[in-house]
């Protein structure tokens, strides 16, 4: 079993941390908490790149290996790396369990060394109707993101 974690932070005062496990049939439970966000849905994805120079800007796209459109988790079209969004309550909390094929811990398609990146807006889904739909969901700025990295 090969496990993983994020901590997400900002200068916003979001917060928090991410795991990451993946079972013996190719899905990985993904089970978060965040606080410092406004109430309502956020955008909730992996990006291409572990990379936080310039912030949560520089962790890229997000995570496309075989080079699709944005969608939906549930979605045939959508990117890897396409969680959807998380529901932040009246307290400015998340606590979430997602399970999900896309998103392997090993092998050619691993997240490990990439990104968790949580929006400022709803992840549309891809069926906003914007010119980021089919690429974003058009769920804004990046709030904060965190690095996947292996835990033992
Ligand atoms: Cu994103
Ligand atoms: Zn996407």
């Amino acid at each position: 079993m090969v496990k993983a974690v994020a901590v997400l932070s900002s200068s916003e005062g979001v917060n928090g941390t991410v795991h990451f496990v993946q079972e013996g049939d190719g899905h990985t439970s993904v089970t978060g908490h965040l606080s410092g966000l406004k109430p309502g849905l956020h955008g909730f994805h992996v990006h291409a790149l572990g990379d936080t120079t310039n912030g949560c800007m520089s962790t890229g796209p997000h995570f496309n290996p075989v080079g699709k459109e944005h969608g939906a988790p549930e979605d045939e079209v959508r990117h890897a790396g396409d969680l959807g969004n998380v529901t932040v309550g009246e307290n400015g909390t998340a606590s979430f369990t997602i399970v999900d094929k896309q998103i392997p811990l090993s092998g050619p398609h691993s997240i490990i060394g990439r990104a968790v990146v949580v929006h400022a807006d709803p992840d549309d889904l891809g069926k906003g109707g914007h010119e980021l739909s089919k690429s974003t969901g058009n769920a804004g700025g990046r709030l904060a993101c965190g690095i996947i990295g292996l835990q033992g």
